[in-house]
This record gives C-alpha cells, structure tokens and sequence, in this order.
C-alpha cells in the first residue's frame, strides 16, 4: 500500500522537511518537501542517502553489553529490559554514592533537548551540555555581547540580499538545503557574493570575489573593513545613531589599522579592501557579512566573530530585508508555543553545585549556560575539578570524534563507572561505551514537536514514516524507561511519542492531525519585521547593539583588544585547517554504503610550491603529525591553498570495527587537534594547531 509521509530528515542538524513515500511498509522515495518555501522539493546528497541509511545492515541493531575491555568491541547482545536495568542500576549507584551531579549527559541538540535536561535535573545534576559551544560557542557569545540574543535567535534573509560576505561560511558544501536554495535565486537575481577563504572551496567558485586570506587573520581584515567604513562615512548613520551604543569608542580604537597595514597581515590588497567596503556600502541595509560557524577557529574567536557583527550594523543591516532579522516566535501573533518537559510544573531537585565545565563562575563566565562547554569535558574528569564525575550519557554525540584531543578524551573516559551510548551507529563512542542503546531511525520514529521561530513563526514535526527493523526505540522513550527504573518517572508524563507530542502540544491551538496535510503549521501568513526607526527591541542593558559591551566589560574583558599578528609556519609545518564535504556529516555518515562509495576517505590539501620544496607528489602517502598525534594520508597537492595551511576533511579514520566500511580511513582531525578554547567565547580554538608533514 503507498503512503506519504510529512517529516523531517535527520542526516544532519538541519532538519529539512521531507516527503517520504513509503510502500509495503518500506521507504522508496523521499525529497524536500514541495510545500515548504525553500524546499521546493530538493534534497541534499546526505538526505537522499537517508534510505542507505535505513537499510543499512551495520547499524545498531539491539542493546549491547560490554564485555571485553573498552574500546575491544566484545559485545553481549541484550534484550531491551536487560540493558535497561543495567544502566539503572549502575546509574543508581553512582548518584546514591557520588551524587546526581556526577553524571554528564551530552548530546547534539535535537528534538528530544527537553527530555534529556528534564532528566538530568530531576536527577539534580546541572551537566547536561550540547555540541553548541563545539561547533559556534563564541558565535552565540559574540551575538549575545551585541544584542542580547543568542546567533541561535537570529538568521539571514538570504533570498533578498544583494551582497553576501561569507568568511570560510562554506554554504555549498557545508549545507543547509533552504539555504543554499535562497541564496543560488538571489545570485540569479543579481546578488553578490564575496567569499574569504584560505583554501578554494566549492562556494569560492561560485564567488563574485574571493580572497585567499592568511588562516587566522580575518580579525586584521575586519579592523581594516570597519576602519574604511567609518573613516569615509559609508555606514547607515540613521540606524547607527539610534541603535548603537560606543562608535565614538569603536571610532579611536580602529584609527591605526589601515587596509595597508592589514595587507601585510592577511596578504589582501589594501585597494582591494577599499574597494569591497564602498561597494557593500551602496546596497546596505540588504547585505550580510555572515557570522558563520566553523570558519575560522582561534583563541580570539569572540572578536572575529563580534567585528563581523560590528560590520552588520554599521551597514543598518541587523533586522532589515536582505540582512539579518531576529525570530519571531508565536507571542508576536497572540499564539503560545508547544510545550516542553522542562516546564512542567513539578519540583526538580536543588542544584547547588557549579557545572562541570564552570561555565557560569568567575573561571568561565560568558558562554552559553544552556549549552554549557563540551570540549572542558576531558579537562573535569581528568583534574576531579570542580569534582569527580562518574558516568557520561552520549546521545547523539560522539565525544570521540567532536571534542579535540582524542587521547585525552579517551585518557578521561577510563575514570569513568559508566558510559553510556545512545546511537543509531556503531560510533567511536558507542564502541567505546559499556552500554550501547540503539535508537531507531529518524525513519522509523515520531519526534517531539520542532518550534520553528523565523519571519513567520511554525512548528514542525517529525513522524514516523514505516515501523522499526531492528529491535531499537526512540530516544525520548529510552531516557524515561532509564527514569521510571531510578525512581524518575513521574517527570516523563507519557506513554509513547504520539502521547508527548500532543502533551507539548496541549498549550496551542493545533493537534497532531494538522501536521497531516503539509507536515507544519503555521501561526500567520506575512514574514514579521520589527520597526528599524522605533521598535527594535535589542536585549542589552543599553537597549542598544553594544559596541561597548556591557557583557564583555563586566566580566574584566575588553570590548576592543588590540590585533594580535598570527604565527607564520615554515618549512615543513603547517597550520591544520580542517571542514566539511557535501557527502558526509560530521564523524556520522562515513559508513554510510552509498556516500562512503563517493567519499570514501580523507585526503591532505597541500600548497603545490610547499609540496614541491618537500619532495610531496600529489597522492603520495605523508605522515602528519601534532604534539598530540599522527597518521598516514595521501597528499592532494593543489594551487588551491594557502601556503601556510594544510586542509583535511573533518570525520574519518574512525575506530569501530563493526561500521567495515569506514574503519580505519583517512585520519581522524580530532586526534591531531589540541584541546585547547577561546575562553571568552567558548569555543574550541581546533585551528590553532601545528602540524608537521613528511613525505614516508
Ligand atoms: N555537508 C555538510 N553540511 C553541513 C554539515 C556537515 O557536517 N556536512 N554540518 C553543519 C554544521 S553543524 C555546521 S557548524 C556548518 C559548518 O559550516 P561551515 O563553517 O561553512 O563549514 P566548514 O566546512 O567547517 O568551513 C570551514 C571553511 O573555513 C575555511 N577556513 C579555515 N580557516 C579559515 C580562516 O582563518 N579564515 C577563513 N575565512 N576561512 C577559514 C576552511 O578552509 C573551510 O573551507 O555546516 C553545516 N552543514
Ligand atoms: N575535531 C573537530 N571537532 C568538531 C568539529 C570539527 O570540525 N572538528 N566540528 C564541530 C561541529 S561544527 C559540530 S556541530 C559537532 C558535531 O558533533 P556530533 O554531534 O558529535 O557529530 P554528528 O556527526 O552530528 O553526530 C554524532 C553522533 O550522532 C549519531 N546519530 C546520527 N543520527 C542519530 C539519531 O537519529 N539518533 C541518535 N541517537 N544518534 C544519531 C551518529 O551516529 C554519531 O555517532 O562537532 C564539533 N566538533
Ligand atoms: S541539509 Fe541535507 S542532510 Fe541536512 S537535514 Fe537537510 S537534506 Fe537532510
Ligand atoms: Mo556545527
């Protein structure tokens, strides 16, 4: 029998409405969903490998217990209430001696967020951390610095821009579909897009201007950028003198860094420079220099990021079409949001204790305390500061793969009681675990409700489109049967997903049939801007976007620090730089039968003139090497790289033995990378790492 489905994929965190086709209780088509502004029924490479995916035989099929030593990959194969009492048992006996706080749970955010914080607080433990800070901590610090509202609340009105500046934001590899979508009509409408980046990417062919920029050295450009700006008055002076609190402060501060004196830093002619600032400044308020996410990597992240916001609403370009605009969610129309577990009205225990990662005290005020800092995870465990932690939950996270510094990842793992892996593959980190849950496929699952906030606020849902292959469950499931075991129960008011979704969606005007037709709803019909002369309504204390931030100098730092010129590698070292393909996801999809066939394994970009200097053929095997690890890669010798820096894909040369197809290759960029952060903003510095390569 045919059916059609309305969902939303989840080969990555995007999240893209889908419309699945499903036949005799299999899946034989999905595609973007054609009712969906953006979508229009396009997919990208990974969502359309969803069903590889599916009928992939190497995922988890059932429950494992760990036999042998961790990491050997003995496995006892268990039944659901088996594995379940198990992890119970060993969790209640760790918060009965050590306390709730002892026990860290992390995880990509995803639509079951609410029931795994509702978890750890009934529990009493405050750690409960997301990728977050991993992959833009100090992007969601920067913005908070400005405008009092995190990057997560805010987005881009990529259709309407006329020019878009894009630092290393690799948009047509590193894919969001509506994305790329809105932004290939704008180009085709007669936008502009500069692109700056060290290395030639996929978007820097498709670019109107590209800069091979020095690695490490955006901020320098930025000086420069906004030095020009004001200096020939090219900013909205309107929108600035109502909306901006310090450009007399920012004004002193920028005089010395001319666009000559940031030539010689970032190896970008100053008319260049000069001529990219006038030009952006005729189509302002409808441009965006996009704050990105994994661009560029450093110590001072936070400034990067906060100068290309600076940027922004110099150009009046912060709430203005074809700029950036904050989302609106369903209070501006009168309408209520669905509702999560956290916010039952129940008593969660006190938590007296500091999170793990301190995020929050004096040590590590500014990042987000909702997300917390992944990558401090290794650094508690192994010092017992601020305490001993006892046992991890990883759901939908592989510590092993996205915190830098896999040896000491695992060096911290080994103190722990228990680790614990929710997963849909056999992942680093669930080879590693002692418990391994395996959660049924996005195919195969209802999800909690997804509040889409945007121009016009929606909501979403992810349903079910066929039954379960494998003996597996949904992750929303697994944390309340692990809760009912040690006396949390009453914090997971349902019996299955179709009984929480319409618990969260009690507080609405909408059911569960109204997702049915098109698989969203919607709370209003026209996109919503605030009013840029009268209602923006900036959350700072100044009301104002905070050049001068009242965040940041609180906290003893400064809003404007002077540029710090980066170290210049020689000879046979390099700066590591590492990203994404349009095929693979992160450490998740390098397994994945028909995408592991197209990208197999990673390669290292190397700079033709170095390699040549080296004896380094192209494909020929190097060794690479940090302080921290080494491995064996073919070389791609390329004119398409900075000289200074040598470029990997993220994700490969993964562990587990039972995922064959990517076992062993290419090399893993976390077991090179230095675990090292910006501690202002939170973020990993996973570009401050040198490398050395030699021809073997
Ligand atoms: N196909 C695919 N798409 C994805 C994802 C995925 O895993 N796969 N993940 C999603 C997620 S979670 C994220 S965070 C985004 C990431 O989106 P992006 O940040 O756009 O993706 P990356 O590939 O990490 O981009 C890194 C680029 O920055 C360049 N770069 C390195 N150093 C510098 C520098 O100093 N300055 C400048 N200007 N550029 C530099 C690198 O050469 C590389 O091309 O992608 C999202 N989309
Ligand atoms: N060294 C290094 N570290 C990085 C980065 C980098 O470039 N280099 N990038 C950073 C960025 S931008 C990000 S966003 C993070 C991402 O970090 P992660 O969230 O760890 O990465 P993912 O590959 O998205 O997914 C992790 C796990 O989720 C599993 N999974 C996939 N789908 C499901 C599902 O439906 N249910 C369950 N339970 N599990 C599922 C996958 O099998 C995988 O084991 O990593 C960050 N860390
Ligand atoms: S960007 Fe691709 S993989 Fe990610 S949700 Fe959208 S279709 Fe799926
Ligand atoms: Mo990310």
């Amino acid at each position: 029998m045919d059916k059609e489905v309305f969902s939303l994929c989840f080969m990555c965190s995007v999240r893209c409405p889908i419309r699945v086709l499903a036949k005799d209780g299999q899946v034989k088509w999905i595609e973007g969903n054609p009712h969906v502004a953006g979508m229009e029924g396009s997919l990208c490479p990974r969502g359309a490998a969803g069903i590889n995916m599916l009928y992939d035989n190497e995922r988890l099929q059932t429950p494992l217990i760990r036999e042998g030593k961790r990491g050997e990959g003995k496995w006892r194969k268990a039944s659901w209430d088996e594995a379940l009492d198990y992890v119970a048992g060993k969790l209640k006996g760790i918060i009965d001696t050590h306390g709730g706080h002892s026990v860290v749970l992390g995880e990509r955010t995803q639509l079951a967020t609410h029931a795994s914080k509702t978890f750890l607080k009934a529990i009493g433990s405050p750690n409960h951390f997301t990728h977050d800070a991993l992959c833009k901590g100090s992007v969601n610090t920067a913005c908070r610095s400005l405008f009092g509202y995190t990057d997560a609340q805010m987005s881009m009105d990529y259709k309407n821009t006329k020019h878009i500046v894009l630092y290393g934001r690799n948009i047509f590899e590193a894919i969001s579909v509506k994305e790329v979508n809105n932004l290939t009509a704008a180009l085709e409408n007669g936008a502009k897009l500069t692109y700056i980046d060290p290395r030639v990417s996929v978007t820097a062919t498709k670019a109107h201007r590209y800069w091979m920029i020095r690695p490490g050295t955006d901020l320098a450009l930025n000086y420069a950028l906004i030095h020009v700006v004001l200096k020939e008055r090219l900013y909205d002076k309107q929108y600035v003198d109502k909306w901006v609190h310090g450009l007399s402060e920012l004004r002193d501060f920028i005089q010395p860094y001319t666009p000559e004196w940031a030539e010689a830093e970032t190896g970008i002619h100053a008319s260049e420079i000069v001529s990219l600032a006038r030009e952006i400044s005729k189509d302002k308020p409808s441009v965006i220099f996009h704050f990105g996410y994994r661009g560029a990597h450093y110590e001072n992240e936070i400034y990067q990021r906060r100068s290309i916001m600076i940027l922004n609403a110099l150009m009046g370009s912060v709430e203005a079409k074809g700029g950036f605009f904050f989302k609106k969610g369903p209070g501006e129309v009168g309408g209520k949001p669905a509702r999560k577990l956290t916010e039952q009205k129940i008593d969660f225990p006190k938590i007296d204790v500091p999170r793990f990662d301190k995020v929050g005290t004096k040590d590590f005020p500014l990042p987000d305390p909702n997300h917390g800092v992944g990558q401090m995870l290794p650094h508690a465990i192994l010092n017992e500061d601020p305490y001993p932690i006892k046992a991890l939950i990883a759901f939908r996270f592989d510590p092993l793969g996205s915190i830098p510094d896999t040896t000491l990842t695992k060096q911290a793992l080994d103190k722990l009681d228990l680790i614990v892996t929710i997963d849909i593959n056999h992942s680093d980190i669930a080879w590693y675990s002692d418990v391994v849950l395996p959660e049924s496929a996005y195919l195969e699952r209802t999800d909690s409700v997804q509040q889409a906030n945007g121009l016009k606020p929606q909501m979403f849902l992810r349903k079910k489109a066929v039954e379960p292959r494998y003996n597996t469950r949904e992750g929303a499931m697994i944390l309340k049967q692990i809760g009912e075991r040690i006396g949390i129960g009453n914090y997971f008011p349902y019996q299955d997903m179709e009984e929480l979704v319409r618990w969260q969606l009690t507080p609405t005007v909408f059911s569960l049939e109204d997702f049915d037709a098109k698989g969203f709803v919607a709370y209003c019909k026209d996109p919503i801007f605030w009013d840029r002369k009268e209602g923006l309504k900036f959350k700072t204390p100044s009301k104002k976007i905070e050049f001068v931030s009242s965040l940041l100098e609180e906290a003893g730092y400064p809003s404007f620090p002077p540029y710090e010129p980066v170290e210049q590698p020689e000879g046979n070292r390099f700066r590591l730089v590492t990203g994404r393909v349009a095929l693979h996801t992160h450490v998740s999809t390098q397994n994945n039968p028909y995408l592991n066939e197209i990208v197999g394994e990673n390669v290292l970009w190397i700079n033709s003139g170095k390699a040549k200097e080296l004896g380094i053929g192209d494909r020929d095997e190097v060794e690479i090497a940090s302080n921290r690890g080494k491995g064996r890669i073919r070389a791609l010798v390329t004119d398409l790289i900075h000289p200074e820096t040598v470029f990997i894909l993220h994700g490969f040369g993964h562990e587990a033995k039972l995922a064959s197809r990517s076992y062993n290759r290419g090399v893993s960029d976390s077991l090179l990378q230095e675990n090292i952060s910006d501690k202002i903003g939170g973020s990993p510095a996973l570009h401050e790492t040198f490398v050395t390569v030699n021809r073997v």
